[in-house]
């Protein structure tokens, strides 16, 4: 017999499948629809496992649901703008647009060899003018309906990429792409108003229960609602007893000053319960308060300046020692009216609530060290249930831990005895009767800073009129293009430098005017391709009735680490747009998968310093590694994702050069739950590739045994043949939901457990008609079961169990519910009154059958040592007594 050749093989069907147009989305407009899709790549020139198992996982998801009756929408694209396309244009001496194209070129031809069920003939590329353009009038309709400014704001600057990056990209500090620390600039820039939508964004992550909570917690977290409680402390000078303000204090410079012309500033706390506990005010050094008494206090100026140079970041805040400066302002207590000292602090965030807090000591682990540290006084306000209020105050005069737990409020004049929660509310009431501060929430959230100052992104469609100030582009005169002729000598964006690029006439005076050179955060062009997908040539940036067809997208997948930056961005661009009059709908994504990352052993040649490539070792028979060139025994370390920097990449056309496409696919699947990392060895990816030949022979080696293809169903059935019907059935069963829930590596366990079913009853040597029709039949299961894993190979051996129809067309198997075995019970096997075995069947198995299934078992028959039994007797779903 010959050997399974998959090379030809995948390379037919592929052209088949195309020539035919299989994976046309629309093709059965008829059907319910369902849209999967995976995240679309960055077009780095490589297509690696982490695509390979997202892509395969895809796929079986749109093969299934195609099978089982769906008008199914599966495409792909590229997430073509962004920095790299730039760096290569400067290392490279390649036009960004040439580097992008070539790289999308080569990862289209890899793609296309796995035998994705892709509709191709949707494919977008973010770079392309014809999706950019579209992306220019949604940011007019945003910008018209209110959700997009301009605004000086901090930005968070990397010095290496020399762009902005969204609080999103900044990472521990640094820069998601250059990994640079990020510095604080002031700019002005455009900005998307996501934080309009806080709370709803907040409120709906409740309805996504297709989505990994996991993920619904990451987001909620980021959106950061904070329910709290805004205080305004009048001040004073230090020195000046009399309550008159300072005259040097703008009132507006100190925040708030509400009618009345007494300076004040304003704080924002969570924790409005430990009000008597305060014992000082801190402000960002970046206050315009301090830096209005930097003006003449030079040692606050250096104070300030110090600070900053530190870095402002949330990270460097968390990892500083915290300091402080005693300014000569004083604030005065809203209730008791003590007069409470007002520092600077480099640990209070200019960016969170109002850049102002009151430290309360005993509760709050920062407060406490500040407080030690300038020994300032530490009241406890909270005490523990079964603690003494006297006694739990005077531990505090040595302690140093904050207390940050439940209790009742002490030491409090009019709130104690009460909870947190009681004073919280009774402050909140006073204070805003006193004119002094209101409950309030505040988010973590800030609004999307989307202006970009590079090249490789899409223009933003403004103009900057020294007369008119900023006028959008008429939307007839749209796309606003990227010039070709473009110099990347410098670092910085080559846009501001083109000699003519910007310069334009404004639309509203006409006079000389220059064009916005900031592009968009690449973020953006992400927003919203998955709605494109749904009419990717249409005229309007989303025709609605397409949209209308196909969103939401019914099940999306790809990798954890954007649970915040692209499903967030994602999820306000939705409401944006809707807000915009261009869908109807909230929630771009029904279900979320985040699949697990590929990781690989990494070798390591101590001596040169060197990481080894998985082809440049041989492992030995006693675990140790050699290199393949010297023989030299290197260390074997830890299992790491796939990275370039240790070298312990496979890249997948290794492997489907030589195992095939179905191979791979078949091993992605197979390993580990997809929600979890997986390790590629060479010893799966081999084991798969037994599985592919031994199908292949399993079909082929019953051939000539089989009833024709369609023959009818024999009359009657022996208790083999229907033992081996039902574990067909169960398959389909088990197969089917184990898909469902996307727990593939289940589904193949399934199938492998029904391929064996169909192998033992070949070696047993049943061979009646009615054992050759359940043999087809569980074997044509097996083939139409594996079909979404492995497809080339099913379709080969669909062919070759006689059927002229394919696969891509076939319906999914159903299974027959009387053949399924929906309960088992155990049942005692006696012979001769002596407890033998226990038998797990079907609740529902009939007399005949449990019967012989007592007398099959092992310690039975050799009681019986070959002599039939003198009497059986069957009590149903209990017992079966065998008189020997
Ligand atoms: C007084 C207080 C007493 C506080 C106490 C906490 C404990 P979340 O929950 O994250 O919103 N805070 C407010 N603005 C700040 C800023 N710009 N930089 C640094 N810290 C700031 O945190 C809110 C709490 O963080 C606020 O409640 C405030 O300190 C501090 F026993 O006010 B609290
Ligand atoms: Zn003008």
């Amino acid at each position: 017999m010959d050997r399974y050749d998959f090379k030809s093989t995948e390379t037919r069907w592929q052209a088949r499948w195309t020539e035919k147009d299989c994976f046309r989305a629309g093709r059965h407009g008829d059907r319910p629809k369902y849209y999967v899709l995976a995240m679309f790549p960055y077009p780095s020139g490589r297509i690696h496992m982490g695509h390979m198992r997202n892509y395969t996982m895809t796929d079986v998801v749109a093969r299934t649901r195609q099978a089982q009756g769906y008008d199914v929408l599966n495409p792909m694209g590229w997430d073509a703008f962004g920095l790299p396309a730039e760096n290569a244009a400067m290392r490279e001496k390649v036009h960004p647009r040439d580097w992008t194209l070539s790289n999308i070129a080569a990862m289209r031809d890899v793609l296309k060899s796995v035998g994705l069920a892709i509709d191709w003939s949707r494919e977008i590329a973010t770079c392309d003018p014809a999706y950019y353009h579209q992306q220019q009038k949604l940011f007019m309709d945003i910008h018209e309906a209110g959700l997009a400014y301009r605004g000086e704001a901090w930005v968070n600057w990397d010095p290496v990429d020399q762009t902005v990056l969204a609080n999103e990209q900044v990472v521990d500090g640094k820069g998601w792409r250059s990994g640079a620390p990020v510095e604080k600039r002031r700019l002005n820039q455009w900005v998307f108003r996501i934080t309009a939508y806080a709370q709803d964004l907040l409120d709906a992550l409740d309805g996504l229960d297709g989505w990994p909570d996991r993920v619904r917690l990451m987001q909620a977290n980021w959106l950061g609602r904070s329910a709290g409680a805004h205080i305004r402390f009048p001040l004073e000078e230090a020195a000046d007893t009399s309550g008159n303000p300072p005259a040097r204090l703008p009132a507006e410079a100190v925040g708030g000053a509400n009618g009345d012309a007494a300076p004040s500033v304003r704080v924002f706390t969570t924790r409005h319960d430990t009000i008597f506990g305060a014992s000082f005010i801190a402000l960002s050094p970046d206050h315009p308060l301090i830096g209005a008494l930097a003006a003449d206090d030079p040692d606050l100026a250096a104070y300030v300046s110090e600070c900053q140079r530190m870095g402002t970041s949330e990270e460097a805040i968390e990892t500083a020692e915290k300091t402080g400066y005693r300014t000569r302002l004083v604030a005065r207590h809203p209730f008791d009216g003590r007069r409470l000292p007002v520092y600077a602090a480099n640990f209070v965030l200019m960016g969170y609530g109002t850049g102002a807090i009151f430290g309360s000591a005993a509760h709050d682990q920062r407060d406490l060290d500040f407080a030690r540290k300038y020994d300032l006084p530490v009241l406890p306000v909270v005490c523990p249930a079964g603690e003494g209020a006297a006694s739990f105050t005077r531990s505090f005069t040595d302690r140093d831990e904050a207390y940050t737990g439940d209790g009742r409020i002490i030491n409090s004049d009019f709130l104690d005895g009460m909870t947190i929660d009681e004073a919280k509310a009774e402050v909140a009431s006073r204070l805003s009767a006193a004119g002094l501060g209101e409950a309030t929430v505040t988010w973590r959230l800030r609004d999307w800073g989307v202006s970009r100052q590079r090249y490789w992104g899409c223009p933003i469609p403004m103009i900057h009129c020294p007369d008119c100030g900023v006028v959008p582009v008429p939307k007839a005169d749209l796309p606003v293009l990227l010039p070709d002729d473009i110099d990347f000598g410098r670092p910085g964006n080559p846009l501001t430098r083109h000699p003519t690029w910007k310069q334009v006439a404004c639309p509203q005076c006409g006079k000389p005017a220059e064009r916005e050179t900031d592009t968009l955060d690449t973020f953006v062009d992400s927003s919203w391709y998955f709605a494109r997908f749904t009419a990717p040539d249409a005229s309007q940036p989303i025709d609605p009735a397409a949209a209308d067809r196909w969103l939401p997208v019914d099940q999306y997948i790809g990798g954890i680490e954007h649970a915040v930056l692209h499903l967030l961005y994602s999820r306000f661009f939705m409401r944006a747009l809707r807000k915009a009059g261009h869908v109807k709908l909230d929630e771009p994504f029904r279900a979320l998968f985040t699949q697990g990352m590929v990781n690989h052993e990494t070798y390591y040649d101590a001596e040169r310093g060197q990481w080894l490539y998985p082809h440049e070792v041989e492992i030995r028979a006693d675990g140790s590694v050699i290199r393949g060139d010297s023989g030299q025994v290197v260390q074997r370390g830890r299992v790491e994702k796939m990275a370039k920097s240790k070298n312990n990449v496979i890249a997948p056309t290794e492997i489907t050069a030589r195992y095939g496409a179905d191979t791979a696919r078949w091993f992605m699947l197979s390993d580990s739950p997809p929600e979890r990392d997986m390790e590629w060895t060479t010893a799966g990816v081999e084991g798969a590739h037994r599985f592919v030949n031994r199908l292949w022979r399993l079909v082929h080696e019953s051939l000539d045994r089989l009833p024709a293809a369609g023959a009818a169903e024999p009359e009657t059935m022996s208790e083999a043949a229907l033992a081996l019907r039902r574990e067909s059935h169960g398959a389909i069963a088990r197969v089917s939901e184990s898909i469902a829930d996307l727990g593939f590596n289940r589904a193949v366990a399934h199938i492998y457990a029904l391929a064996n079913a169909v192998q033992d009853f070949a070696n047993a040597g049943h061979n009646a008609a009615d054992a050759d029709w359940a043999r087809r039949e569980a074997l044509e299961t097996l083939v139409r079961l594996v079909n979404p894993m492995m497809p080339h190979l099913a379709e080969e051996l669909w062919q070759a169990l006689g059927h002229d129809t394919w696969l891509v067309d076939t319906p999914w198997p159903e299974a027959e519910a009387a053949l399924l075995v929906h309960q088992t019970v155990t049942i005692a096997v006696q012979v001769n009154g002596k407890l033998r075995g226990t038998l797990d069947v079907a609740t529902d198995i009939g007399e005949e059958a449990l019967r012989e299934a007592a007398l099959a078992l092992e310690p039975v028959a050799r009681q019986l040592a070959g002599k039939p039994p003198r009497r059986v007797i069957v009590v149903p779903g209990r017992i079966v007594n065998i008189v020997a």
